[in-house]
């Protein structure tokens, strides 16, 4: 299933792409079958988003890049997605911001963390959280409170993406500043986040990585007035509006705002 060629020329290549990668993730057994349907809720609003950074998404990058940086005990939080989606890429920002990777998932089972544990270390980490699994994120049930307490039991600054809404809002109550990557600008998750990025992981985490190159000698100032500069509610309500404008019309036509050649040309 996931050996079919793909046309280059294809005018939705890159969504084609990201879907076989979770179909991929699936059949290694790093991805939840869950994760499709996450999947294509993020591909709906991608799709309205016309398949883009937004400059609003843009700033929030930069202001994550510059909260790892500036953050005593960053810890970046990979799920089945994240691990299909963007393996390599989320060891380069780990290692771009000096943060941890901690495995934690919310269909958490002991073998899929340890092949996901294994998936990033064949892309390159050293060194992987979430095994011990010795803390809680308090105000949870079940396994899916599970953290380490060294990992994401003691950061300061957290990355949770593709993240379920009710562990997002619990792990904001800690007190711990949260990043999150969420497509959808109306979701639990992208609300309690102090810095959400509604933008498609396969873009975010290089994003968040280049700008994290770029501001690596800023001082600390600096960091801070990137941080300061970016406003959350703005940027959320900057994703609404590009989403609403990207919809479609009464008709069910797309409106035409330039991006429909590639819309109408999907024809998966
Ligand atoms: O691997 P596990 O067990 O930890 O499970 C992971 C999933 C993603 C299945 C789990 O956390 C889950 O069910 O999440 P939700 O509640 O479906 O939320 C996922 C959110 O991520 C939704 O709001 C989607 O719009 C969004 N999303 C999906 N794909 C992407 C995305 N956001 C950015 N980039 C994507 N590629």
């Amino acid at each position: 299933m996931t050996d079919v060629e793909i046309p280059a020329d294809h005018p939705r290549y890159e969504s084609l792409v990201t879907r076989h990668r979770i179909e991929a993730g699936i059949e290694k057994g790093i991805t939840s079958r869950q994760g499709l349907i996450a999947q294509g809720r993020g591909e709906a609003f991608d799709y309205l988003l016309g398949e883009r950074t937004i400059p609003s998404a843009r700033a929030a990058e930069r202001a994550a890049a510059a909260l790892l940086l500036s953050a005593d005990h960053p810890v970046l939080s990979v799920n089945g997605n994240v691990a299909a989606l963007v393996p390599e890429e989320i060891v380069e920002l780990a290692a771009a911001t000096e943060a941890d990777l901690e495995v934690n998932l919310f269909n958490r089972t002991e073998e899929r963390m340890e092949r996901i544990a294994e998936h990033l270390r064949e892309h390159g980490a050293t060194e992987v959280k979430g095994l011990a699994g010795d803390g809680r994120i308090p105000g949870l049930s079940h396994e899916r409170a599970t953290v380490d307490a060294d990992g994401i039991g003691a950061a300061d600054v957290v990355l949770v993406p593709l993240e379920d809404g009710d562990r997002a809002e619990a792990l904001a109550s800690t007190g711990k500043t949260e990043i999150v990557i969420d497509l959808n600008p109306g979701s639990r998750s992208s609300r309690s986040a102090a810095v959400p990025i509604v933008d498609n992981i396969v873009r975010a985490i290089p994003n968040v990585t280049r700008h994290a190159r770029e501001l690596s000698d800023a001082p600390i100032e600096e960091l801070q007035y990137v941080i300061d500069s970016f406003d959350r509610e703005e940027a959320l309500e900057a994703a609404e509006t590009a989403i609403r404008r990207g919809s479609f019309d009464d008709d069910g036509d797309a409106e035409a705002d330039g991006r429909n050649d590639d819309a109408e040309a999907n024809d998966e």
